[in-house]
C-alpha cells in the first residue's frame, strides 16, 4: 500500500476539511467493546467518507467517524440526496456485522484436512505468497497459463479492490477470465441489442411517471432508495405495477399486481404490442422516425393475441388487454427492469420485448417516459477508465473467457484444453450464489486444483481452499464506488488500519506479481494512486471535480445535462441509430418453450423459484450475521394451498424439495403468494449454516438464457423440484 497504517486513523478533521459530523448521534447498537473507551474526545476524532460495496443499485454514501483508531459513529451520508442519511437494514451496522465480526479471518491459512473439511493452520503471508507461487510457476510450465483461472465477482463493487490490480495480475499471466454472466448476462446484452445501450430514464426522474411498471424488480427490497421516488410518483398520480410470479414485499404495496407464470414475460409483452398495435395506440410519427423493423414486428405478434397469451402466463385476457390499454396511455409510461425478468432461458427475449415497448408508443418523448434500466454507463464515460482499465493496454492479454455460470462443469470438464488446474477465487462464493452447486463440490474436491482463496469469512466456498487469504473491509482501504442503478460516484476512505493481517485484495495481487517476477511500473501504483488516478479526467460530467474535491465531499453527483432525455428524437446507440425491433444477431423476440426431459417433468412436477426475498442477506454476503439469521428465521418455502393439499403438507411441516441434482432441507409456508406449479425459496442461506447442509443453489441448473453474446446468462429460475413432507 505504499501508507503507514495509522496515518489515517490520526489524521484531523480539519486537516482532511470533510464536513463536519461530529454532532451526528454515536450509532446506536454498536458495542462499548468496539468504541474503547467511552469518553468520547471529539477533537481528535477523525471523520471519513465511504460507500457501501455491496452489489446494489443504490452505492449508498456513508460516514465514519474514528477516535482512537475506533469506530464512534457510522451511517448513511445525510447530506447525499439519494441516499438520504439512510443506509439499508443490511449494512446499516456494518462495522460489527463485518469489520469486527469474531470470525472474520485475519490471518493466511494453508489447509491441512482434506478439501472442504475446513481444516487449516495459520501461516504468514511472506511463505503463502511463496508457496502459491511456486506451485503457480509449475502449474504454468506443466500446463500453460490458461490453465490458471481469475474467478473474481461482485463481493464488492467498489472498483479497485473489485478489479483493478487483478485484472492487471491476470492479464500479465495471460491466464483465463471468468464471465461476468450471472447477473445481467442477458438482460444487458439484450437492451444493447435493441436500444444500443442500457441507460435510459434516470432514477430521480421516475417522479414525472405516470404509470409504473416495476417488471421483474422487487424495488423494495433490492432498490430501497428508489422506493421513495415510486411513492413521490403516486402521490403525483401516478399508478404502480408490478408483474412477478411472486408476491414479493414490492407486489404487496402495488396498485396492480400481475402474477404471470415465470419465464413468460416475453409473450406477455409480445400480447401487449398485439393489442397496441392491433386498436391503433402506437406512435407512428416515432416508429416512422426512430426504429427499424416495424413491418416485421407487427406481422410477428399477430402469434400474440390475448388468448395466446394467456395460455401461456395464465393471465386473464382481459387483464392482457388492460394493461396494454393503461400503458400505452399512461403519460408517460415507465418501465423498471432489472435482473428478475433474466434469470430464466427466455431472459433475453424477454427483455428485447420490454425494450421495444417505449419505442412504440414513444413513451421517450417525455421526462420520466420510456425504460429505467441501468446507469454505469454514465460514470464509464465520466471517470478516467484508461487508468482504471490499463490492463487493457497490456501486450499481454487473458485469451479463454469461462462462463462462471457453469463453473461446475469447467472444473469438472476432462475434455477443456487446458483443463483448470488453478483457481483464484475473491469477491465471490461460487459454492453458495452458482447453480448446480454440489457439482461445483465435486469440482473444488479435485486434488489436483490448486484453489486460493480471498475473503472476509470461512465461506462455503473458502473451506475448499488450499491457501485462504484474509481480506480488508470496505472501513479497511481505499476505493471508488461508481454505481450501476444513480449517478453519483464516491471516494471511500481507509477509516482504521486494517484488523489483523488482513490485506486488500489489490495489496494481495501486488505480492503475488512480485513473487511471479512482474516488474512492470503498474504493480507498483498504490491503491491512494488509482483513486487519484480515477478522477484525473475533463470530462463535463465531473467539471470542477478532482481528487482534492472528492477527499472534501465524499460523493458527487455526475453534471449530467437537465433534462435528460435520452431518446426523445431517437439517438440510440445501435449501429443504425434507431430502436431496433428486430436484432440483426437474434431476430424478433419469441416465447421459447425450456425443453424438460419426461423424466423432469414426471418426477419434478413443481417449478422452483430462488429469489432474493430475504431482508437481511445481501447475496450470500451477510448470512452468517446472527441478528439477521435470526430476522429471517429458518429456511422456508412458499407452496400454494393446491400443492400443499395434494402432498398433505401443512404451515410449518418440515419438506424436503428435491430433484437430481440435490435435496434441501425447509419449512412449509402454505400462501398464496405463488401460483398452483410453482413454489419459492430465498436465495443467500449458507447450505452449512442450514439443516441438512444444502440449499437454494443445490438445486438449480446451470441452463444458459437464450442470447449467448457474452456466452449465456444463469436461467437460474428454470428449476424444477419434486417437494416432500420430511
Ligand atoms: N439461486 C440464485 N442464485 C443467485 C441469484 C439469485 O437470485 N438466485 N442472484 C445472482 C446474482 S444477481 C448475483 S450478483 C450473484 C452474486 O454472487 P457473489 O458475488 O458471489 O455474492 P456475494 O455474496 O455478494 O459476494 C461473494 C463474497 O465476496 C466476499 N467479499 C466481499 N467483499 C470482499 C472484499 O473486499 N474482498 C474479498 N476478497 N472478498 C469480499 C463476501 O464475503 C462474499 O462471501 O449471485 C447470483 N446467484
Ligand atoms: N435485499 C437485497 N437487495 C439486493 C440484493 C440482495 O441479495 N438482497 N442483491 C442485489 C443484486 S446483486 C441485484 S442484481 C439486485 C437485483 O434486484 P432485482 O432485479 O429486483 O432482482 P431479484 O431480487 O433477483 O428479482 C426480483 C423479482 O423478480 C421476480 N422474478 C423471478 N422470475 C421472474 C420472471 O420470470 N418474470 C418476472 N416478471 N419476475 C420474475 C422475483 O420473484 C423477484 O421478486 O438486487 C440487489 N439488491
Ligand atoms: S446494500 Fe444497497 S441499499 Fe443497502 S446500504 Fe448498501 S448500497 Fe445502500
Ligand atoms: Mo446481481
Amino acid at each position: 500500500m505504499g501508507e503507514k497504517k495509522n496515518e489515517m486513523t490520526r489524521r484531523k478533521f480539519v486537516e482532511l476539511g470533510v464536513k463536519c459530523i461530529a454532532s451526528a448521534p454515536l450509532v446506536s447498537g454498536l458495542p462499548n467493546i468496539m468504541f474503547g473507551s467511552t469518553s468520547v474526545n471529539y477533537l481528535e476524532a477523525s471523520n471519513f467518507h465511504g460507500v457501501c460495496p455491496r452489489d446494489c443499485p443504490d452505492s449508498c454514501s456513508w460516514e465514519v467517524k474514528v477516535q482512537n483508531g475506533k469506530i464512534v459513529s457510522f451511517g448513511g451520508d445525510k447530506e447525499n440526496p439519494f441516499t438520504a442519511g439512510k443506509l439499508c437494514v443490511k449494512m446499516e451496522t456494518f462495522p460489527e456485522d463485518i469489520t469486527y465480526h469474531p470470525d472474520r479471518l485475519l490471518t493466511p491459512m494453508k489447509r491441512v484436512g482434506e478439501k472442504g473439511e475446513g481444516k487449516f493452520e495459520p501461516i504468514s503471508w511472506k511463505q503463502a505468497i511463496s508457496e502459491v507461487g511456486v506451485q503457480l510457476k509449475e502449474t504454468i510450465a506443466k500446463h500453460g497459463s490458461e490453465s490458471v483461472l481469475s474467478h473474481g465477482y461482485m463481493g464488492t463493487q467498489s472498483i479497485v479492490q473489485k478489479t483493478v490490480m487483478s485484472s492487471r495480475f491476470f492479464a500479465r499471466m495471460e491466464a483465463s477470465n471468468i464471465a461476468h454472466t450471472i447477473c445481467g448476462g442477458a438482460v444487458i446484452p439484450a437492451n444493447f441489442e435493441v436500444n444500443g445501450t442500457v441507460l435510459g430514464v434516470l432514477p430521480e426522474d421516475m417522479v414525472y411517471s405516470r404509470y409504473i411498471i416495476l417488471w421483474g424488480t422487487n424495488t423494495k427490497n433490492s432498490n430501497v432508495h428508489q422506493w421513495p421516488f415510486v411513492l413521490k410518483a403516486r402521490e403525483a398520480g401516478a399508478k404502480i405495477i408490478v408483474i412477478d410470479p411472486f408476491v414479493s414485499a414490492t407486489a404487496k404495496e402495488a396498485d396492480w399486481h400481475i402474477q404471470p407464470l415465470p419465464g413468460t414475460d416475453v409473450a406477455l409483452a409480445l400480447g401487449m404490442m398485439h393489442v397496441i398495435i392491433h386498436e391503433g395506440l402506437v406512435d407512428q410519427d416515432y416508429i416512422d422516425n426512430y426504429t427499424s423493423g416495424y413491418k416485421e414486428l407487427e406481422e410477428h405478434v399477430k402469434l400474440y393475441d390475448p388468448k395466446s397469451v394467456s395460455g401461456i402466463t395464465s393471465l386473464l385476457e382481459e387483464d392482457i388487454i388492460q394493461l396494454a390499454h393503461e400503458y400505452a396511455k399512461g403519460d408517460p409510461s415507465l418501465i423498471r427492469i432489472l435482473v428478475g425478468i433474466e434469470h430464466n432461458y427466455n431472459g433475453g427475449d424477454a427483455t428485447r420485448a420490454v425494450a421495444i415497448l417505449p419505442s412504440l408508443t414513444g413513451a421517450w418523448r417525455k421526462q420520466g417516459g420510456g425504460l429505467m434500466h441501468l446507469t454505469f454507463e454514465i460514470s464509464g464515460q465520466a471517470l478516467n477508465w484508461e487508468r482504471l482499465n490499463y490492463h487493457r493496454q497490456m501486450p499481454t492479454q487473458p485469451k479463454r473467457k469461462l462462463n462462471m455460470v457453469q463453473i461446475g462443469q469447467l472444473l469438472n470438464n476432462p475434455d477443456l484444453n487446458p483443463k483448470i488446474k488453478s483457481v483464484f477465487i475473491y469477491n465471490s462464493n461460487p459454492m453458495v450464489t452458482t447453480p448446480n452447486a454440489n457439482l461445483t463440490k465435486k469440482g473444488l474436491e479435485r486434488e489436483d486444483l490448486l484453489t486460493v482463496v480471498l475473503e472476509h469469512f470461512m465461506t462455503e466456498t473458502a473451506k475448499y481452499a488450499d491457501y485462504l487469504f484474509p481480506a480488508t473491509t470496505q472501513l479497511e482501504h481505499w476505493d471508488i464506488g461508481d454505481s450501476w442503478g444513480q449517478v453519483y460516484v464516491n471516494i471511500n476512505q481507509p477509516a482504521i488500519a486494517p484488523r489483523g493481517d488482513a490485506k486488500p485484495n489489490s495489496e494481495f495481487f501486488r505480492l503475488m506479481a512480485q513473487e511471479m517476477g512482474y516488474t512492470e511500473a503498474c504493480f507498483k501504483e498504490t491503491d491512494k494512486d488509482i483513486v487519484k488516478s480515477a478522477f484525473d479526467t475533463d470530462h463535463p460530467y465531473l467539471e470542477g471535480v478532482d481528487f482534492e474535491y472528492m477527499q472534501k465531499n465524499g460523493w458527487v453527483r455526475y453534471k449530467i445535462p437537465e433534462p435528460f432525455l435520452p431518446h426523445a428524437k431517437g439517438n440510440f446507440g445501435t449501429a443504425s441509430g434507431k430502436c431496433e425491433f428486430i436484432s440483426p444477431s437474434s431476430g424478433l423476440p419469441a416465447y421459447k418453450k425450456v425443453v424438460y426431459t419426461e423424466g423432469d417433468k414426471n418426477d419434478y412436477p413443481l417449478q422452483l423459484l430462488t429469489i432474493k426475498n430475504t431482508k437481511g442477506f445481501h447475496n450470500s454476503s451477510l448470512a452468517n450475521v446472527k441478528h439477521l439469521q435470526e430476522k429471517e428465521g429458518r429456511l422456508w418455502l412458499d407452496i400454494h394451498p393446491v400443492d400443499a393439499k395434494i402432498r398433505d403438507i401443512q404451515n410449518g411441516d418440515e419438506l424436503m424439495a428435491f430433484n437430481q441434482r440435490g435435496k434441501v432441507i425447509l419449512e412449509a409456508k402454505v400462501t398464496l403468494s405463488v401460483r398452483p406449479g410453482v413454489v419459492c425459496m430465498p436465495h443467500g442461506f449458507w447450505p452449512s449454516l442450514v439443516k441438512g447442509g444444502q440449499a437454494s443453489n443445490n438445486l438449480t441448473d446451470d441452463l444458459l438464457t437464450d442470447i449467448k453474446k457474452w456466452g449465456g446468462g444463469a436461467a437460474l429460475q428454470d428449476c424444477r423440484v419434486q417437494v416432500a413432507k420430511v
